[in-house]
């Protein structure tokens, strides 16, 4: 069976259309606007091993928060929809990862359970001119809509580029670890029987 999914939406503040396969290469085409998003987005992919094509349109010129945020809508809703009733899966997904002298740790829960805890901190600044406190909102928005637990912590780091790509890069690392078939898993892993 095919793990993908796609999704069109549309609202008076962005345009987003994605297209995701669980079970990719890693290959992305990413373009939403904001270089630094497109940039972690292709991260995330990449070390996923998750195809995605994402463009995005959005209200730029308000803020970036709209789009960010829409952008989280998006990918949880396609993760999750690509997912399925999640038969045979991990579940959890685990990561530590470094990046020079960031070290980030994830830890994710395909649950059904939305929750965010995100303790990240990279010293208020900037990039460029796009406001890192927005990932933040992304990672929440992501969560209620994929509908799973992320523990988004952020144990060393000093520059802020190094701090945002060790977050998604171990993100990467967590989903596809979750998301990933175990062989030994003959239906939906929990004792409820639905997740
Ligand atoms: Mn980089």
């Amino acid at each position: 069976m095919k793990r993908t999914a796609q999704l069109k939406r549309n609202t008076k503040e962005t345009q987003i259309a994605v297209t995701l396969n669980l079970d990719g290469t890693g290959k992305s085409s990413v373009s939403t606007g904001i270089e630094f998003m497109d940039h972690m987005l292709q991260l995330f992919a990449r070390h996923g091993k998750i195809d995605l094509d994402l463009k995005a349109k959005g209200d730029l010129g308000v803020d970036y928060h709209h789009t960010v945020e829409d952008l989280g809508i998006a990918l949880g809703t396609t993760l999750k929809n690509a997912l399925g009733d999640k038969a045979g899966i991990k579940r959890y997904g685990l990561s530590l990862l470094p990046m020079d002298e960031a070290l980030a740790q994830i830890a994710l829960d395909i649950s059904g359970r939305p929750y965010l805890v995100y303790d990240v901190e990279y010293g208020k600044k900037k990039i460029i001119n796009f406001d890192p406190q927005l990932i933040e909102e992304f990672f929440y928005a992501f969560a209620v809509n994929a509908g799973v637990t992320l523990h988004i912590k952020l144990v060393a780091g000093k520059n802020v580029h190094h701090i945002f790509e060790a977050v998604f890069k171990g993100f990467a690392k967590a989903v596809e670890m979750a998301v990933a078939i175990d062989k030994r898993e003959k239906g939906i892993p929990s004792t409820k029987g639905v997740l």
